[in-house]
C-alpha cells in the first residue's frame, strides 16, 4: 500500500477555479483534498465544490471510451470504437463539410472556458480555417470586457488585492460563486477591515445581510439604476473633477443627458426608493479608491450593453480606474500571448466572415453568439453551418430556447461531443468522446482572462486508460485535419510553447504555483487610454460608426404583463456549475433537487406551500420546480433553479431534460443587438401548483464505489 501522497495544484472546472488546493492520493487515487493557506486567492478556504471535486473521476457512469451513434440521433444506442477511429471520422467529416461548404460551414463550440482547452480549440478553428468559435460569453463575460474596451480601452476588473474603502456588488454572489476566481475570501477579509459595502440584488445574498446598503432592484432595469447613480453623482457634483476634465471625453452631454434620470423618476421603474439610491451613490462616490464588483446578472438581459456602459462611467466619473482598490487594467505576467497561441494571425479577416458580423453586432465580439449559430444551422443564414464540435460545454441546458438548441443540434450533418458524461448535448452527437479531467493532466487556470495572474494546475493522477485531455484531443485533431506542422506528438508540448516566455518550464512553474504580472497603476498617465481619443469615452466617439448608442441609454420601459404578474431570474447554485455534477453524489446531497425561490406573501397569493410542486410559466414554455419560501426575495420576483436535468435518469426520455430546466422558459425573440444576448433573467412570467414531482432521489452508495 502506497503512503499518502500530497501534490499542490489549483481547484478547477468548478467553477473559474482559483483556488490552491493539497491534493491527497494513494495509488493514483485521490483520497482527500485540503485548502492551501499559502494559496494566493484563497488563503487556505476551499468549498464544497472543491471538497467534493474529486469524486468526479470515479462515477461508474463516466464516459470511458469513445462512442459512434447507432440507429437514429438522439436514440441512445452506441458502439465502442477506438481513438484511432474517432479521430479519423471526425476529421473526415468536417474535411467533407469544408469541402462542400467552406470551412465555416463547421463551428467550434465551447461552454465556459474551463483551462488551456478553450484557447488550444481556438487554435484549431483558426488553422481550419473557420472564423466560427461559438461560446457563451453573450451572456458571460464578453458584454464586460468589450464594452470596457469600447469605453476605456480595457476591460476594468475589481481589484481585490489591495484594499478598498467601498466596494460596490452589483449583479454578483461572490460567496457563492466565486465569479472569475476573485475568490471571495479576499473581499471577506477587506470587510473584516472595514471596508464598506453596497449590494445590488433582488435576492438578499448573505453579502446583502451586511452590507451598509442593499438595493433590491426589479430584475433587468440595472441600467435605469445605473443611470440615476451617475445623476446623483454629477448632480451633486460628488465626482472627482480633476480627472473628468483631464482623462474623459463627452463629459457635457452625458451631464445634460443624466438630468432625466432622477432616482424620483427611476423608482417606479426600478422599485429602489430614490433615498436609497442617493444614499448608496454617494457612498461609492465619496470613498476613494471604491471598486464595482460587477456580475453575470448585468450580461443576461438585452439591455446589458446599456447598463454596462453605464457602469463603466460611474467608475471613471470617480477616478477609480486603473487604481490600487478600484477597477484595474491588470498586467498579465510574461507568457506566450493569447494571439500568437491561437494563431489568430492565420484569419486575418476572420472579423468580417464570422457568422455574427451578418447581425450587426459590436466590433470586438470574437465568438458567435449560439443565437446566431442556431439560425445559420436552421436557416442557413447568412450560410450554412453543417457540422459542430462541442467540449466541456451543454448547450441543450445552457443555451436559451432549448427547443430551437435540440432542432439545430438534431439537423447538423455531423455533430461530435467530448465531455466527461452522457448529457443531453452528448446524447445529440454521432461521435463523443470521453475526456480526461481536472487532476488527470497538466492545465493552468487564468490565462488570457485578463486578471493579471496564471495558476498552474499540474496533474495529480492518470486518467481511465481510454479518457484523454480536451488539449490532447484537440492536437491530435489539428494533426489529422490541418497543416501538420503547427501541432505536437504530445500536448505538453503546447503547454511549454505558452509557459516559456516566462523563462520557466511548466515544472518550475508548477513548484511556483502561479505566476503574477507587476503591480502597475495608472498607467493612462503615460499614453493615455486606449481610445480613439485616449480619454475614457463617456460619449463614444465611434458611436455612429459602429451604430452604437453615443450615451448609456434607457430607452424601452419593462413590460407588465398581467397574464404574467411576476418577474423571473436566477442565480448560479452553490453546489454545481451550471447543468454540470448533478451525478456527484454529496453534491447531489446538498442540493438534492431544483428549488424555486418565492417570497412568502406571493406563495399565500398562489396557494402554494413550502416543497409544493409548482409550474413555472413564460410565453416560451413551462416547467417545475419545488418551492423554497424566503422574505429574502422581492414579492414580485421569484428565482427558479437553472441547469437542472436527471442524470440517474434514462437520457432519452424528453421529460428528463425538459421538466425542470430554466431554459425552457427563455427564448432569442428579443436580442440585444451588440452581443446577441437573450433575455435569461427579468421576465415576466407566472406560478401555480403543479402535480406532485417525483420524490428527491438517493444516489446509490454502491454506485459511487464502483467505477
Ligand atoms: N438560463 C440561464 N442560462 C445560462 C446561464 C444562466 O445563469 N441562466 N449562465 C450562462 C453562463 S454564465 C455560462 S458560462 C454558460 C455555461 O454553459 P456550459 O459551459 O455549456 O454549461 P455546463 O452545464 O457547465 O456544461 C459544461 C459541460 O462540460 C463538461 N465538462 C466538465 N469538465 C470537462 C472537461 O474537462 N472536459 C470536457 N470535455 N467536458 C467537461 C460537464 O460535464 C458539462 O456537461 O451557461 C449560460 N446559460
Ligand atoms: N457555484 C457556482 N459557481 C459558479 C458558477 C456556477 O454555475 N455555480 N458559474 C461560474 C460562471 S460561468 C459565472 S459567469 C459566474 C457568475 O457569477 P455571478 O456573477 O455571481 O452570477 P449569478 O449567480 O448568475 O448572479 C449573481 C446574482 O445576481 C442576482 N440577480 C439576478 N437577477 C438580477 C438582476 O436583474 N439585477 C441584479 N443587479 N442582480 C440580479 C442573483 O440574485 C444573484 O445573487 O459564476 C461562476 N461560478
Ligand atoms: S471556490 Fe471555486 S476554486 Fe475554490 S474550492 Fe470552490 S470550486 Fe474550487
Ligand atoms: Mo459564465
Amino acid at each position: 500500500m502506497e503512503t499518502l501522497r500530497w501534490t499542490r495544484t489549483h481547484c478547477a472546472r468548478m467553477d473559474h477555479g482559483g483556488c490552491a488546493i493539497l491534493v491527497g492520493t494513494e495509488n493514483n487515487r485521490i483520497v482527500k483534498i485540503k485548502g492551501d493557506p499559502d494559496g494566493f486567492l484563497n488563503k487556505g478556504y476551499v468549498c464544497p465544490k472543491g471538497l467534493a471535486s474529486w469524486e468526479r473521476l470515479t462515477h461508474p457512469d463516466r464516459l470511458k471510451h469513445p462512442l459512434k451513434r447507432k440507429g437514429k440521433r438522439g436514440g441512445g444506442e452506441w458502439e465502442k470504437i477506438s481513438w484511432e477511429q474517432a479521430i479519423r471520422t471526425i476529421s473526415n467529416n468536417f474535411l467533407k463539410i469544408k469541402e462542400q461548404y467552406g470551412a465555416k460551414g463547421v463551428a467550434f463550440c465551447q461552454g465556459m472556458p474551463k483551462g488551456m482547452e478553450h484557447f488550444a480549440l481556438i487554435r484549431l478553428a483558426n488553422l481550419f480555417g473557420s472564423p466560427n468559435v461559438v461560446a457563451v460569453q453573450d451572456v458571460c463575460h464578453a458584454p464586460r470586457e468589450v464594452t470596457g474596451m469600447h469605453t476605456c480601452g480595457f476591460y476594468p476588473v475589481t481589484d481585490f488585492h489591495h484594499r478598498s474603502k467601498t466596494v460596490l456588488v452589483w449583479g454578483s454572489n461572490p460567496t457563492h460563486t466565486h465569479e472569475e476566481g476573485e475568490i471571495c475570501s479576499l473581499l471577506l477579509e477587506q470587510l473584516k477591515l472595514g471596508t464598506r459595502l453596497i449590494v445590488i440584488d433582488p435576492r438578499k445574498t448573505d453579502l446583502a445581510k451586511r452590507a451598509q446598503f442593499w438595493l433590491q432592484p426589479r430584475p433587468a432595469t440595472d441600467h435605469f439604476l445605473a443611470l440615476s447613480f451617475l445623476n446623483v453623482m454629477i448632480e451633486e457634483n460628488l465626482f472627482d473633477r480633476i480627472f473628468v476634465e483631464t482623462w474623459t471625453h463627452g463629459f457635457e452631454d452625458l451631464a445634460a443627458h443624466v438630468k432625466d434620470f432622477t432616482p424620483e423618476k427611476v423608482a417606479d421603474i426600478t422599485w429602489v426608493e430614490p433615498d436609497l439610491i442617493r444614499k448608496a451613490a454617494r457612498l461609492y462616490a465619496e470613498a476613494t479608491p471604491a471598486a464595482i464588483h460587477w456580475g453575470n446578472a448585468l450580461e443576461q438581459n438585452r439591455h446589458t450593453f446599456e447598463a454596462l456602459r453605464a457602469i463603466t462611467c460611474i467608475m471613471a466619473l470617480c477616478g477609480n480606474l486603473d487604481i490600487p482598490g478600484g477597477n484595474i487594467q491588470a498586467n498579465e505576467p510574461k507568457m506566450l500571448p493569447l494571439g500568437k497561441y491561437v494563431r489568430a494571425d492565420l484569419l486575418p479577416n476572420k472579423w468580417k466572415e464570422m457568422i455574427h458580423a451578418a447581425h450587426g453586432t459590436i466590433p470586438r465580439l470574437m465568438t458567435v453568439p449560439p443565437a446566431f449559430f442556431r439560425k445559420a444551422v436552421l436557416e442557413e443564414y447568412p450560410y450554412p453551418v453543417k457540422g459542430a464540435y462541442v467540449q466541456c460545454a451543454n448547450p441543450v441546458m445552457a443555451y436559451a430556447d432549448t427547443h430551437q438548441t435540440v432542432a439545430a443540434l438534431s439537423r447538423l450533418d455531423f455533430l461530435a461531443v467530448s465531455d466527461l458524461f452522457m448529457t443531453p448535448t452528448a446524447s445529440l452527437a454521432d461521435i463523443v468522446l470521453p475526456a480526461a479531467t481536472h487532476f488527470e493532466f497538466d492545465d493552468m487556470g487564468h490565462y488570457g482572462l485578463g486578471h493579471g495572474y496564471v495558476l498552474a494546475r499540474p496533474k495529480v493522477v492518470d486518467p481511465p486508460v481510454d479518457c484523454r485531455p480536451d488539449i490532447q484531443i484537440i492536437n491530435d485533431l489539428g494533426l489529422a485535419m490541418t497543416s501538420t506542422e503547427h501541432w505536437f506528438r504530445d500536448y505538453h508540448e503546447l503547454i511549454e510553447m505558452v509557459v516559456k516566455p516566462s523563462g520557466l518550464t511548466f515544472e518550475a512553474f508548477s513548484e511556483r504555483g502561479y505566476l503574477k504580472g507587476k503591480d502597475q497603476f495608472k498607467k493612462y498617465e503615460a499614453k493615455g487610454f486606449r481610445t480613439p481619443t485616449k480619454k475614457v469615452e463617456l460619449r463614444l466617439s465611434t458611436a455612429e460608426k459602429f451604430k452604437l448608442h453615443a450615451l448609456p441609454e434607457a430607452l424601452d420601459l419593462p413590460l407588465d404583463d398581467p397574464d404574467y404578474p411576476l418577474i423571473l431570474t436566477s442565480s448560479k447554485d452553490r453546489f454545481y456549475l451550471h447543468s454540470a455534477y448533478r451525478w456527484v453524489k454529496p453534491l447531489r446531497e446538498k442540493s438534492p433537487e431544483p428549488m424555486v425561490e418565492i417570497h412568502p406573501e406571493t406563495a399565500v397569493d398562489f396557494g402554494i406551500q413550502e416543497g409544493d410542486a409548482v409550474m413555472i410559466e413564460t410565453p416560451a414554455g413551462h416547467i417545475r420546480q419545488r418551492a423554497r419560501l424566503t422574505p429574502h426575495i422581492h414579492p414580485r420576483v421569484i428565482s427558479a433553479a437553472y441547469g437542472w436535468w436527471f442524470p440517474e435518469e434514462d437520457i432519452v426520455e424528453k421529460d428528463n431534460w425538459t421538466r425542470a430546466n430554466f431554459n425552457m422558459l427563455t427564448t432569442t425573440n428579443n436580442l440585444g443587438r451588440e452581443f446577441g444576448t437573450p433575455n435569461l433573467k427579468g421576465i415576466g412570467c407566472r406560478i401555480s401548483l403543479a402535480v406532485p414531482l417525483p420524490d428527491a432521489i438517493e444516489l446509490d452508495d454502491e454506485d459511487q464505489k464502483k467505477g
